[in-house]
C-alpha cells in the first residue's frame, strides 16, 4: 500500500517536471524557401534567425520571471503563395508565439492574414511590398526600408546621378517583381526619364533572349528589372551575349546578392548592374562587421542579404516577450509595437502600420565581381 503511495507520488512530481519543461520551451517560427531556386536566399535568412536562437540560450533567457529554452521551427515555402499560407497555418498550429518570416512578399502577403487570424506577431526582413502594412493587422511588423524607398532611390539616381535618359522595364510578374518596378517606372518618367519598353517574364524563366532582343531594338540607356536573382544573373549573361554591354542594369534587393556574381557567370554586364536595398551597408549598421565576422565563421560562404535582418527580428521578438514578461502574443504583441530596440541592424521602432521608423536604404554596385556599396 505504501509503496503504491509513493509510486503515485513520483508519478504525480514527474508529471509536474515534464509539464514545467514543456511549458518552458518558446517556440518561434520561421519560414522562407529553402527548396527550389530562391534557397540560397532562404538558407541565409534561417541561418540569421537560428544564430540568433542559440546566441540567446547561449546567454541564457528569462521570460516573467522564468527561464526558458527558445527553439526554431523552420518551415519552407519555396517562394510559393499557396505554400507560404499552408505554412503559416501549420506554424500557428503548433503554437509558435512568434514568426520570423516570410521572404517573398507574394508568400508574405497572403501568410499576414493567416497570422492575423490566429493572433501571432510575425516580423520580415525581407519582404519589401508596400501592400504588406496596408490592410492594418496589429501581427504585421518589417524592419527594412519597403520598394516605394528602393523603386524611388533607385530612380533618383537612374535621372538625377547617372543622367540616364531611357529605360526598359521587366518585372518578374510576382507581387515583389512588379511592385518595385512600377515603383521605378513612375519616378523614374516624374524625373524626365522615358519608359522605351515593357516587357514581362517569370519567377521560374531562365532564357530571356526574346525580351531581350526586343529590349535591344529599342536601345535604351538602362533595363530595370524587378525580380530576383536565379533570373537576374542569367539575364546579365545573355545581356553580354547579345551585346549589350554598355546598358545600365537596375533592381531592387532580390537581385542585390552575392549569388548574382555566380549566376552572371563572368559576364561583364555585372560591372553595369546598380542595386538598392533597404537598410544601411553591413559597415554601417551598428553591429553588422562584427555580426558578419561570427556568422561567416559558423556558416561559411553562405552570406545573401538578410540574415542580419532575420538575426534582429528574432531577437526583437523576445525582447518585447521578455519587456511584457510574457510570451502570450496577445500580452506582448503591445510591447513589440513600442519596440525601441538597438539591433545588429538599426535602431528599429514602428510606425502604427507595423512599418519600421526611418529606414535607412543604400544602393550598391559590383566591382571586381564584389558587391560595393556606394552610400
Ligand atoms: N524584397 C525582395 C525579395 C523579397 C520580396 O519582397 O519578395
Amino acid at each position: 500500500m505504501q509503496l503504491k503511495l509513493k509510486l503515485t507520488v513520483v508519478a504525480a512530481i514527474a508529471a509536474v517536471a515534464g509539464m514545467a519543461s514543456a511549458q518552458d520551451v518558446v517556440k518561434i517560427g520561421h519560414v522562407a524557401p529553402v527548396s527550389g531556386a530562391q534557397a540560397h536566399y532562404g538558407k541565409d535568412n534561417e541561418n540569421g534567425a537560428r544564430m540568433a536562437i542559440e546566441d540567446l540560450n547561449a546567454k541564457g533567457v528569462t521570460i516573467g520571471g522564468k527561464k526558458v529554452k527558445l527553439e526554431l521551427i523552420a518551415e519552407d515555402d519555396a517562394a510559393d503563395p499557396k505554400q507560404g499560407t499552408a505554412a503559416a497555418q501549420k506554424l500557428c498550429d503548433s503554437k509558435v508565439v512568434g514568426v520570423v518570416g516570410h521572404l517573398n512578399s507574394g508568400t508574405t502577403i497572403p501568410a499576414s492574414k493567416v497570422y492575423n487570424d490566429c493572433g501571432v506577431p510575425h516580423v520580415t526582413g525581407a519582404a519589401t511590398n508596400p501592400n504588406l502594412t496596408k490592410p492594418g493587422y496589429k501581427t504585421t511588423f518589417r524592419i527594412i526600408a519597403n520598394d516605394n524607398a528602393l523603386g524611388a532611390g533607385l530612380a533618383a539616381y537612374a535621372a538625377e546621378t547617372l543622367k540616364l535618359k531611357t529605360v526598359a522595364i521587366i518585372d518578374d510578374r510576382t507581387a515583389y517583381g512588379q511592385g518595385v518596378a512600377n515603383v521605378f517606372k513612375k519616378v523614374a518618367a516624374e524625373k524626365g526619364m522615358k519608359v522605351v519598353d515593357e516587357q514581362f517574364t517569370t519567377d521560374k524563366a531562365t532564357d530571356f533572349m526574346a525580351i531581350l532582343t526586343a529590349i535591344k531594338a529599342k536601345n535604351p540607356d538602362a533595363i530595370f528589372f524587378g525580380g530576383m536573382d536565379p533570373q537576374g544573373g542569367p539575364m546579365l549573361r545573355q545581356m553580354e551575349q547579345l551585346g549589350m554591354s554598355n546598358v545600365k542594369y537596375f533592381g531592387g534587393d532580390g537581385i542585390c546578392t552575392s549569388e548574382i556574381a555566380k549566376l552572371a557567370a563572368g559576364a561583364k554586364t555585372l560591372a553595369n548592374v546598380v542595386c538598392a536595398e533597404g537598410g544601411a551597408s553591413l559597415a554601417k549598421m551598428p553591429g553588422g562587421v562584427e555580426w558578419k565576422k561570427r556568422y561567416d565563421a559558423k556558416y561559411p560562404n553562405q552570406f545573401q542579404v538578410y540574415s542580419p535582418y532575420t538575426y534582429d527580428a528574432t531577437m526583437l521578438l523576445v525582447d518585447a516577450m521578455q519587456r511584457a514578461n510574457s510570451t502570450d502574443p496577445k500580452v506582448y504583441i503591445p510591447e513589440l509595437a513600442k519596440a525601441n530596440f538597438k539591433g545588429v541592424t538599426a535602431n528599429i521602432a514602428f510606425e502604427p502600420n507595423g512599418e519600421m521608423k526611418n529606414p535607412a536604404i543604400t544602393l550598391y554596385v559590383y566591382k571586381d565581381g564584389k558587391k560595393s556599396p556606394l552610400n
